[in-house]
């Protein structure tokens, strides 16, 4: 009790009336400004990490008329997309941290003037924006990884819409806070060092550092071995791992199958011997899903160009490509224009060295450089050149 506590005499007993609790009462070394401001620094790197790869992918994957994402360097995609996932990942313990580092906040009391009043709801409002949109970011991103999706909303669209909230929030945050995280990342606010304080810094940067070890290897081959949570071993048939089978697709390849190509003014029909018969080229490269896990192989088959031009299509246009899988999210994708002109952009009939495995798109996929997995269609049945 405090010298602030009413004191009141019932007969014989002190009554003492608790007061609730203030900021200052809370004096674990986690709970302090210059605690509260390196994990601030630090969740501010990762959730900016996280929002930059994910416009970039959200870009590549419906690239709006002013951007070109390019298919050079072949890893790129796989790149931003795993800096993507893990920096989330990252973020899980560090805003755990935050929190636990800042609740005390939540008893300081309102100002009284008018004035004041309101510049403070606002803050407080922010926060709340801020905590809910990030934890929605983070928890569907990792339901997202774990292919589960147990709600109502399209993953793609709440988790760009809701990152541009936490993003706004954000910004609020660090304007308000700037002179205090300035002052505590300083130095300025305690000359000391407090104990406990590194520890429990130390922890959290610990943990996150597990975190994305335990996870990376779903991206990173050489830590596969110790990422025990990696969500993708990087093994399935012919050595790449599948997301959807043929079976859960759906798939029935019928025994008369061959690619059509269409073009403004033209079609032609091929079918798996005029494809084989034409020249072929093997590309190192990788799959690089959403979800932040990526495999790499050798893949066979013909580039798309080559194949435009050997019937007489157009090249340098953006391709439509059509899948024997004729509904939902992965029944088309579109192959841009600097996609087509890329040599390594194939239509691949095998893989390590062997015929394609249903799974794996038999008779057909596509296989371009920095692409994202899910626009490298399966089971291809229709080339459409776009005029
Ligand atoms: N037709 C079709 N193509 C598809 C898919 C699919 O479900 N159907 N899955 C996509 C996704 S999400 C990824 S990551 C890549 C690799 O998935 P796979 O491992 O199932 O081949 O294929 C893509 N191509
Ligand atoms: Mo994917």
């Amino acid at each position: 009790m405090t010298r602030r506590s009413q004191v009141r005499r019932a007969g014989r007993f002190v009554v003492r009336r608790p007061r609730a609790p203030r900021p200052e009462d809370f004096t674990g070394p986690a709970h302090s400004a210059p605690v509260a401001a390196r994990l601030g620094l630090w969740l501010g790197v990762a959730f900016g990490l996280c929002f930059v790869t994910g416009l970039l992918s959200h870009a590549a994957a419906q690239p709006p008329v002013w951007f070109g994402w390019p298919s050079r360097p072949v890893h790129l995609y796989r790149i931003t997309q795993g800096v993507h996932v893990l920096a989330g990942i990252a973020a899980i313990p560090l805003l755990l941290a935050k929190l636990w580092s800042v609740y005390p906040r939540l008893f300081v009391r309102p100002p009284r003037r008018p004035g004041r009043l309101a510049g403070h709801l606002l803050e407080r409002l922010s926060i709340l924006v801020l905590v809910c949109a990030a934890f929605f970011e983070l928890v569907t991103g990792v339901f997202n990884v774990a292919q589960s999706y147990p709600w109502r909303f399209f993953f793609p669209a709440a988790h760009y819409a809701v990152a541009w909230l936490a993003v706004g929030a954000l910004l609020v945050h660090v304007g308000v806070k700037l002179p205090v995280t300035r002052a505590a990342l300083a130095g300025r606010l305690d000359r000391e060092p407090v104990p406990g304080r590194r520890a429990f810094l130390r922890t959290a940067a610990g943990t996150a550092t597990v975190a994305v070890l335990a996870t990376a290897g779903s991206t990173v081959p050489w830590l596969r071995r110790v990422s025990a949570l990696a969500w993708s071993s990087g093994t399935g048939p012919q050595g790449v791992p599948v997301n959807r089978t043929a079976t859960a697709a759906g798939i029935v390849v019928p025994a008369d199958w061959h690619l059509e190509v269409v073009w403004p003014g033209g079609r032609h029909r091929l079918d798996l011997a005029d494809l084989t018969a034409l020249p072929q080229r093997t590309g190192r490269l990788p799959i690089a899903c959403v979800e932040g896990w990526s495999a790499v192989a050798d893949w066979t088959g013909v580039p798309v160009a080559d194949l435009l031009a050997a019937v007489g299509a157009p090249t340098g246009r953006p391709v439509r490509v059509s899948s024997l899988e004729s509904a939902g999210l992965y029944a088309t994708s579109t192959l841009p224009a600097a996609h087509v002109g890329d040599p390594l952009t194939l239509l691949a009939l095998r893989v390590n060295g062997e015929v394609l495995a249903p799974d794996h798109g038999y008779p057909c996929r596509i296989i371009a450089p920095s692409r994202p997995g899910v626009l490298q269609t399966k089971w291809v049945s229709r080339l459409e050149v776009l005029g």
